[in-house]
């Protein structure tokens, strides 16, 4: 079949026995994510309506609470999971704690665990601004028909099997990797179905578009001041071009088709940056290595990192491998900054 014409569902069959354990666990998996995508997409496709509909907060005609975006995309992420009995946890950036997801006669066989940032840039919903979902999921390291462990979430990025992000842009584009590169699928939204619309997604090795918050730059560590410098300085194919949506699922995105660098570096009114290293930094730097681009927090590789909390925040520099490099080269003159 040409590889343009081919659903996602097609192709989760197709490469079921390339997936990491070869599980069918796996693509079940991948598949309630590809059905809860498309209701936060329904949802978040009403999302200027809410003057006419009711705010989140009032009562809808049905009776209803009208729920904030973000939160009902937590809990569609949520119900879709646990009604299909796919993972034995779920950790979230909406919940406090993890979610132990418990099978019929309490038992549960499932070897996955998810993490996700449910509805990522959601601030930028009120100014029909793109937001997006990412998830990151890994094999429980807990025997089987236990209840999952905090042990089962802290585990290093390196080892996750698979991770990914839906964009709500111009179009809808899920974007995900088992390990084996990474593919985008965009929604027809007409019939509700993800095509194969970016095989083999590869990050420019070189690139020209910088992305960071700069109105904090006061705020900033002396290497990543120097790096913007070099970034705006008049010489060979410089100055870079500045892009920064806020959304950090479309500032990745763009990049990784584009070719540039994203940045949220520590600060001195964020000291160990915004970035959550779990459900946002590690599934986005397995996304950019499986694409031929780098994630570091200025010092180190994202995906050794070793987590110590479910919620820990990390310093981020990811995209193109040889921007990231050249801002580690910056970052390393000021060592005092790896200590955050
Ligand atoms: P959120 O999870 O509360 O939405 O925060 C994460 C978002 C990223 O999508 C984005 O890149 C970043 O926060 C923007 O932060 P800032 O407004 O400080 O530049
Ligand atoms: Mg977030």
């Amino acid at each position: 079949m040409n590889k343009t014409h081919m659903t996602l569902g097609e192709y989760i069959i197709d490469n079921q026995n390339h997936f990491k354990y070869s599980s069918g666990e796996l693509s079940r998996l991948i598949n309630s994510i590809r059905l809860a995508a498309k209701v936060v997409n329904h949802e978040i496709r009403k999302a200027g309506l809410v003057d006419i509909t009711g705010a989140s907060g009032d009562i809808n005609v049905q009776g209803e609470t009208q729920q904030k975006l973000d939160v009902l995309a937590n809990d569609l992420f949520k119900q879709t999971l646990i009604n299909r009995e796919i993972v034995c946890g779920i950790g979230s950036e909406e919940e406090d704690d993890f979610i132990v997801v418990e099978g019929k006669n309490k038992a549960n066989d499932n070897k996955y665990v998810l993490l996700m940032d449910p509805l990522d840039g959601s601030s930028n919903i009120d100014v029909n601004v793109s937001v997006g979902t990412i998830f990151s999921i890994y094999r429980r390291v807990s025997p089987e028909g236990t209840r999952v462990t905090k042990e089962d979430f802290l585990q290093k990025g390196s080892e996750q099997v698979a991770a990914g992000y839906v964009a709500y842009g111009t179009s809808t584009i899920l974007v995900f990797t088992t390990g084996n590169g990474v593919n985008g699928f965009t929604l027809n939204p007409a019939i509700g179905t993800f095509y194969l619309s970016h095989p083999n997604i590869q990050i420019p090795k070189k690139g020209s578009i910088y992305s960071i918050n700069e109105g904090n730059y006061v705020h900033f560590p002396q290497g990543v001041k120097e790096y913007l410098k070099f970034c705006q300085e008049e010489k060979e194919n410089r100055p870079y071009t500045s892009r920064y949506i806020g959304s950090l699922v479309s500032d990745f995105h763009r990049n990784m088709i584009k070719g540039g660098i994203y940045m949220y570096p520590t600060s001195t009114i964020g000291p160990k940056g915004k970035l959550r290293l779990l459900y946002e930094c590690n599934p986005m730097a397995f996304i950019a290595e499986q694409a031929g681009g780098k994630a570091t927090d200025g010092y180190r590789r994202i995906l050794d990192l070793e987590p110590t909390e479910l919620h820990q925040r990390v310093p981020f520099f990811c995209g193109s491998t040889d921007m990231v490099e050249k801002a580690e080269e910056f970052m390393a003159k000021h060592p005092e900054d790896a200590n955050y």
